[in-house]
């Protein structure tokens, strides 16, 4: 109201509902080159998957072209690409990651 400051007045629970944030998708691109123990050991350490859900996912883009690695919130979506993008030009490798609005 005018004699209470709006962002410090008590919400009632209907309207404090809690709110999701966009999500992304988190996608690898295949390539020629890159060695699949490389795309494996990588999508374990970016995005926390045991070897044999890593390897399904590496396998996946290898045949698909492209494949999801995961559906982030978009600061934590934009941190993993980045990793992987840095990780792969850092060890020679082509490999690409990219992002896209779920
Ligand atoms: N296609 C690559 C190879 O045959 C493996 C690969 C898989 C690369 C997934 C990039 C992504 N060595």
């Amino acid at each position: 109201s005018r004699h209470n400051a709006p962002d410090t007045e008590l919400l009632t629970r209907s309207q404090q509902k809690v709110t999701e944030p966009p999500l992304y998708r988190v996608l690898l691109l295949n390539d020629d080159f890159t060695p699949m123990e490389f795309v494996v050991e990588l999508i374990m350490r970016v995005f926390r998957k045991n070897e044999e859900e890593a390897t399904r996912i590496m396998l996946n883009v290898h045949t698909q072209g492209q494949g999801l690695c995961g559906v982030y919130p978009r600061e934590i979506a934009e941190t993993k690409m980045t990793q992987v993008n840095q990780h792969a030009r850092n060890s020679g490798h082509p490999l690409k990651c990219r992002i896209e609005p779920n």
